[in-house]
């Protein structure tokens, strides 16, 4: 191979490298990312935990659920980040920062705390997750900042109607979202 092939590869793979670690380097300056780890109440069983990241103004989050029963269980982002309370009822109501009635996400009202219902297979395990530009990860808008709430899972299945928290039950879960820097 002459010497002006491998100066040329050597170079060649050399800008790429810098352009890739650039590349990342951009993504996670421009990545913000929360959690909230699940624990257990009313009694229950359950842990778990619910990671979120913003991108280019989306959020995506990913919800995973351990030690509940079979079957659907309400999925909401509740208004106070305080799960002290045996109960969970130290979270509040819903996180309802646009002043709707409760419902279906992506519906035409609903709280912008209304994941839905997680589904949990036989082995107490579920997972859902929810892509959103309605949310955002400390950006301070009160309307889209989901930091310092509460994550909880819900006993019940969210009926989607009922109001103001869709007849969901008991609080078997609570985590409160917490930003998580890299
Ligand atoms: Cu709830
Ligand atoms: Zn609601």
């Amino acid at each position: 191979m002459k010497i002006t092939t491998i100066l040329t590869i050597t170079v060649t793979l050399g800008i790429f490298y810098l352009l890739s670690s650039f590349e990342q380097k951009r993504i996670m300056e421009n990545t913000r990312k929360a959690e909230a780890v699940l624990m257990s109440k009313s009694g229950s069983k359950v842990s778990g935990k619910v990671s979120f990241s913003e991108r280019d103004g989306v959020v995506t989050m990913k919800a995973m659920v351990r030690g509940a029963s079979p079957g659907d269980h309400a999925i909401h982002i509740h208004v106070q980040g305080d799960c002290s309370a045996e109960d969970g009822s130290s979270a509040g109501g819903h996180w309802n920062p646009t002043g709707e009635d409760h419902g279906e996400w992506n519906s035409d009202s609903f709280h912008r705390g209304d994941i839905g219902n997680i589904e949990v297979g036989k082995d107490g395990e579920g997972r859902i997750s929810r892509t959103t530009e309605l949310w955002c990860i400390g950006c301070e808008d009160p309307k889209k900042d989901i930091l310092g709430k509460a994550i909880i899972i819900h006993a019940g299945i969210d009926d989607f109607s009922t109001q103001p928290s869709g007849a969901a039950g008991a609080r078997i879960g609570c985590g409160v979202i917490e930003d998580k820097r890299f």
